[in-house]
């Protein structure tokens, strides 16, 4: 992917996306590209997964099952419950039309940056990890360990975030996607 072509999608990218959003993306690829540095993944597939992980929130929440019935997406019964889980399904499809995006690993990594999967590529790890770690989070416990943790060790790493959300995601008494809890119990060492 070259330089221009990247540049073109920032500037695609920061006319649908809420300012923040638009920042958290680039903060998503610049760490992405910088774990694919470090663990010798292919940096630009990695640059621009994390940029476009998040496309498909350029359009609203209450949109998105309709959105998906449209695309001859199929969805599991969770994420018709809970419709903000839909923007990675529909992220890989928007990859395709808007970007052009044919690489089944970029695609998967966009799909499954949201749960996880037991099995996940280096690409998926990547940006499932950057998506948690980025500069501008700040909500999550330890950050700064994980953060650490990302560099050093990759399954160690995403075995600390997923607990961390399934805890989370529990004392919110949010519903847990059973996919978020498969991940969780595959890269748990306990
Ligand atoms: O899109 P981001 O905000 O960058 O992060 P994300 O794609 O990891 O998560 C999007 C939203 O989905 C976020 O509000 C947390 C939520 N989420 C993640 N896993 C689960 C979940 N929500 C429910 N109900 N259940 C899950 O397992
Ligand atoms: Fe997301
Ligand atoms: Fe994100």
């Amino acid at each position: 992917m070259s330089a221009l072509i990247i540049t073109e999608i920032k500037s695609f990218l920061s006319k649908g996306l809420k300012e923040d959003r638009f920042y958290h993306s680039l903060s998503v690829s610049a760490v992405a590209a910088s774990l694919a540095m470090r663990y010798g993944a292919d940096i630009q597939k990695a640059e621009l997964a994390g940029l476009i992980h998040d496309c498909a929130k350029a359009y609203p929440v209450d949109q998105y099952v309709k959105m998906a019935q449209d695309f001859g997406i199929s969805l599991e019964q969770v994420e018709i419950d809970n419709p903000q889980l839909i923007h990675a399904k529909l992220g890989a499809y928007y990859a395709k039309k808007d970007f052009f995006v044919e690489d089944e690993e970029i695609l998967n990594s966009i799909i499954y940056h949201t749960t996880g999967r037991p099995g996940m590529t280096l690409l998926e790890k990547i940006i499932y990890i950057a998506d948690y770690i980025e500069p501008a989070r700040y909500k999550a416990k330890r950050l700064d360990d994980v953060r650490r943790m990302a560099f050093k060790d990759l399954d160690e790493c995403l075995n600390m975030i997923l607990s961390d959300t399934v805890e989370h995601l529990y004392e919110k008494k949010y519903v847990i996607n059973p996919l978020t809890l498969e991940t969780f119990k595959y890269y748990s060492k306990t």
